[in-house]
């Protein structure tokens, strides 16, 4: 389908209130979840001997990049809270929660010479917690929140964090592998570099795009292959556990239609979704010939000795082919690009590039100024993975919405509907998905955005000493959603009062 055709269609869908069309049912094994990550939930900073993180030091440092000043010190506090989380997820009646765990809490140094007890014992309680009520643990090893110790010695940009990813991993499957059978290594390769080491808008706040990037980009893809290696040899075996990664997969359009803007955008997918696909997915394997050939050409024309993109190895081709069971996807958005004209800064990704940005005017709004609603963009671009990389498994790892606080987010509850509604398409025509899972399960620390962008099914009134909890519409939304397993465009909840749902014991997620 065309995206013309396909923004059509869905507008018709959403107009008649898709009562003309046939009742699209999910599966009974298609599984539904809720996602957090450590930093924006956990709180406890510096509790029972956790160590500190890049996140911790960068907001502490500069508070001044946070929208509303607030950091992560207390956050909702799950640290002190789980219980309470995982009666939410039993409200909404979810199969799993994906939550991610704070490296420095595990390994304060960051290597493992030293384990922090009160650290594993946290994540224990919380697994055998959601075991308790069926509810399955999926664990992302990395979500941004770096020991600073090592952070200290370049972080990402040095070739050992690789070693000392796949060390940590060890330690974490060597405690938990037991009772989690779904892994994810890190969550969006392209934050962690691109954000972090690239533009510098992320802790560790290093400004150095199209060159610390890149060099990040190298390492976290080969820490991703080697954790993946050592499940796949250590662990599988023993657990049947699968292994994955979570990729920021959002759409990309071409602003119009001219020959300019469409190479634009074909170059600008190449950027962000095959420069992480290709080495996993491809048959052939490594970065996409497109990218790598670019980047070495204009290294070599600005004087560099070796492309600003380091080369993989024969061997790193090989390690990283085929290293997930399935792929995470974060899609939250669609972008419009066309090719720029203005002169950016030289080295930097948006001069390789060469793009501009920008919405279509009929995107509906959210609270934050980089997502807009354009549910058509998750059937393009599973399609387009489809297409290139031949049908591989997928769970939706995040998606959702932001608001400002209040429990009547009808914005919220609209957009997953139209985002499932989406994804059933995407099913229809052949794509291979595990599952969805709602971003957030609450609202948290939005990184430099604070508390004052609101992703949380539930709410988190952040001034209460408790963090108090409270169910938003979309909550209720999504807990039928999952009960009936259709979507109900006018269903509303009579009142929102919410109770656990008994669940149907599952053998196995
Ligand atoms: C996800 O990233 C993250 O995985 C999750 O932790 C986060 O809470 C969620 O999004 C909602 O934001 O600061 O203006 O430069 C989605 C992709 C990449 C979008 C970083 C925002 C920074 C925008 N995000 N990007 S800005």
């Amino acid at each position: 389908m065309n995206s013309s055709l396909l923004i059509f269609i869905l507008n018709i869908l959403y107009v008649s209130g898709w009562r003309d069309l046939k009742v699209r049912r999910f599966s009974d094994d298609f599984l539904f979840g809720a996602a957090t990550a450590a930093y924006q939930v956990e709180g406890g900073w510096d509790a029972d001997g956790k160590g500190e993180s890049i996140w911790d030091r960068y907001l502490h440092e500069h508070p001044e990049v946070i929208a509303d000043g607030v950091d992560g010190d207390v956050a909702s506090d799950s640290y002190h809270n789980y219980k309470r989380d995982v009666e939410m997820l039993r409200e909404l009646g979810v199969d799993f929660y994906r939550f991610s765990i704070s490296w420095p809490r595990i390994l304060p140094t960051g290597l493992p010479n030293q384990t922090n007890e009160k650290g594993v014992e946290y994540y224990n309680n919380l697994i055998n917690e959601l075991l308790k009520y069926n509810i399955q643990p999926v664990i992302t090893l990395y979500h941004f929140d770096l020991p600073q110790k090592l952070q200290d010695l370049g972080g990402w940009t040095n070739e050992l964090s690789v070693q000392w990813f796949e060390d940590y991993s060890r330690v974490v499957y060597e405690k938990y592998a037991d009772r989690v059978k779904y892994w994810i290594t890190i969550n969006q390769p392209s934050t962690v570099c691109v954000d972090s080491y690239g533009s510098g808008v992320f802790a560790p706040g290093i400004k150095s795009s199209g060159f610390g990037d890149y060099l990040c980009h190298k390492n976290v893809m080969l820490a991703h292959a080697k954790a993946y290696r050592l499940y796949e040899k250590e662990y599988k075996p023993k657990y049947q556990g699968s292994v994955g990664i979570a990729l920021s997969l959002n759409w990309a359009d071409q602003l119009t239609n001219d020959t300019q803007n469409v190479e634009a955008t074909d170059l600008y997918r190449e950027f962000t979704l095959d420069l992480y696909l290709h080495p996993i997915l491809a048959k052939s394997g490594n970065h996409p010939a497109a990218v790598r050939k670019l980047v070495a050409r204009r290294s070599q024309e600005q004087g560099y000795k070796k492309s600003r993109l380091p080369e993989l190895s024969a061997a790193e081709v090989e390690l990283l082919k085929g290293s997930a069971d399935f792929i995470g996807v974060n899609h939250y958005t669609t972008v419009l690009v066309s090719k720029s004209n203005k002169q950016h800064p030289k080295p930097s990704l948006l001069d390789d590039m060469g793009v501009d940005l920008s919405y279509r005017t009929e995107w509906r709004k959210s609270h934050s100024e980089w997502l807009r609603s354009a549910p058509y963009g998750l059937y393009k671009v599973l399609m387009y993975v489809n297409e290139k990389y031949d049908y591989p498994k997928f769970l939706i790892t995040e998606n959702g919405w932001s608001t400002s606080t209040g429990l009547g987010d009808q914005s919220r509850a609209d957009n997953i509907r139209e985002y499932l509604l989406a994804l059933q398409l995407a099913i229809e025509d052949g794509s291979d998905v595990m599952g969805y899972t709602a971003w957030s399960l609450m609202d948290n620390i939005e990184w430099i955005a604070g508390t004052s962008e609101r992703f949380g099914l539930y709410e988190v009134d952040f001034d209460s000493e408790e963090k108090t909890r409270k169910p938003r519409l979309s909550a209720f939304v999504y807990k039928r959603i999952i009960q009936k397993r259709i979507l109900e465009p006018d269903w509303l909840p009579e009142n929102l009062e919410i109770s656990i749902t008994q669940k149907v014991t599952r053998e196995e997620l």
